[in-house]
Parts: structure tokens; sequence; C-alpha cells
């Protein structure tokens, strides 16, 4: 605790400056987490005010150098060949990300995804399915843990699940048709479930995880139109803020 000099000449104690937080949005691919950040955090009067908005970035990975590689097509199209370049670049492209938004003044941040989903989703899944072999998956590791340490502003002080069925999320792929997303199927979706769930949920699953940190769990199962459903939209709103 800082002491100050006040103008007539007491001494005071200086508050402590107050933790911006940060919380990253998860969940399944197209549960809706672009719309959720948009909607929810964007337009509601509860968040407008308090929220810095980290969107994931995809953009980057299909649009890469001035030769314009689409290094997430490269993976749909051979994973065998890029998973680990692109889980790389992905990891890379959450620094520089998070980097950028460091500076902001707004007491929350909210990211899309972090590098725990990615590590504990999505390279788990391309390791397990052979599109990573035991070399690369060691390179991974390796780096990992102490470039995560090095940099605290990847540790979230919590995460907001969106939660909902493979199915709600593969028909809702399908109905935004990401043409890098055509080969996905549903049963990677239900493998990609399940590993959001036993990470997020490990003493269920009998897997203790990597972290603890506390997670908001909003079901997404519903179709509720956030454009049209100002109330739904609030809800939601009310709950990120009071967690
Ligand atoms: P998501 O991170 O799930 O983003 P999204 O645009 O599907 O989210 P939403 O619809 O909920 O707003 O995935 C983007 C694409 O990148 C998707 O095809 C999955 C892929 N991906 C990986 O293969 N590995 C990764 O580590 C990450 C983060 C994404």
């Amino acid at each position: 605790v800082d002491e100050e000099i006040k103008e007539d000449g007491s001494s005071g104690v200086k508050p402590a400056p107050k933790k911006r937080l940060t919380f990253c949005v998860e969940g399944n691919i197209s549960v809706g987490k672009s719309t959720f950040l948009e909607r929810i955090a964007n337009e509601t009067l509860e968040l407008q005010d308090l929220v810095e908005i980290v969107p994931e970035p995809v953009g980057k990975w299909q649009d890469v150098g001035p030769d314009h590689f689409n290094v997430l097509n490269a993976f749909y199209t051979e994973p065998q060949r890029y998973a680990y370049t692109f889980q790389n670049y992905v990891f890379v492209t959450r620094v520089m990300q998070e980097k950028e938004s460091s500076g902001g003044i707004k007491p929350l941040r909210l990211m899309e995804r972090s590098v725990f989903s990615d590590r504990m989703v999505f390279v788990r899944a391309v390791h397990e399915a052979k599109y990573m072999n035991e070399m690369e998956i060691s390179i991974y590791d390796s780096w990992f843990d102490p470039v995560v340490s090095s940099l605290p502003g990847l540790v979230p002080d919590g995460f907001i699940y969106l939660r909902a069925t493979p199915d709600t999320c593969h028909k809702r792929m399908l109905l935004r048709k990401r043409s890098e997303e055509s080969k996905v199927t549903l049963d990677y979706l239900r493998d990609l479930h399940e590993k959001h769930e036993s990470w997020l949920f490990p003493f269920e699953s009998g897997n203790h995880g990597i972290l603890s940190v506390p997670a908001l769990v909003l079901d997404c199962e519903p179709n509720i139109d956030f454009s049209r459903d100002v109330e739904a939209k609030q809800q939601y709103a009310r709950q990120v803020a009071n967690f």
C-alpha cells in the first residue's frame, strides 16, 4: 500500500489500482462466440462501458503474408501436414493480439478463446487423430508452458463457456458456410465438445485439468436471436456482469 502526503500535510493511504479482469469466451465451433461478444457485450447497457472486446484473429489465419496464404484452409485440407504449423500460428496470433489489447482502460476485457482451449481442446484433438505426431506435440509442449508463464496477460481470471450440443453447433456451422469448414464433421464437433467438457469440468470427468479458474456456463442450446430478443440479451449480460 502506498503512502501519500495530502495537501494539508497529513498522510493518507492511496488505494491500490484495481486490477483489470480478463474473461475468455469458450465453446465449440459455431456455438456463437462472435455473436455473443458483438451483441451481448457491445450492445447491452450493463456491459457497454465496462468491456473491451478482443475477437479471435480468424482473419489473420485466412490471410498470411503478401501471398495471402490461408493456413486455416491448409490445415483442413492437409491436417497431417499442417496441424502443427496451424496451431503454432494460432498461438502466435493470440500473443500478438493480447499485446495489442493490453493497454486498454476498460475494467473488463472479454477475449474470444484462449491458449488453454487451443491446448486442451484443439491440440489434444489433432494429436489424438494423429495429425500431430509425437515429435510435434513434444515441440509444442516444450515451449507452451514457458511462454505462457512469461506472458501473464494470457492467463484469464475466468472463462465464460457457451454450451450447446454438437448437433446444434453442426446446424449453425452448416448455415454459416465458412468454406474452410466444409470438411468438419459432426463427429469432430462431438470430439471437441467432449474435450471442452473434460477441460472445464475436470472433477466430473476425473481429469484434473491444468488450470483452476472459475467458469460461468451459459446455456446456448435454444436458438436465441440476440438481435431481436432484447430480454434474453440483457439476462445474459447480467450474468456476465455478476460473474
Ligand atoms: P472457433 O474458435 O471455434 O471460432 P468460430 O468462428 O467457429 O466461433 P463462433 O462461431 O462461436 O463465433 O474456430 C474457428 C476455426 O478455427 C474453426 O474452424 C476451428 C479452427 N480452430 C482450430 O482448428 N484450432 C484452434 O486451436 C482454434 C482456436 C480454432
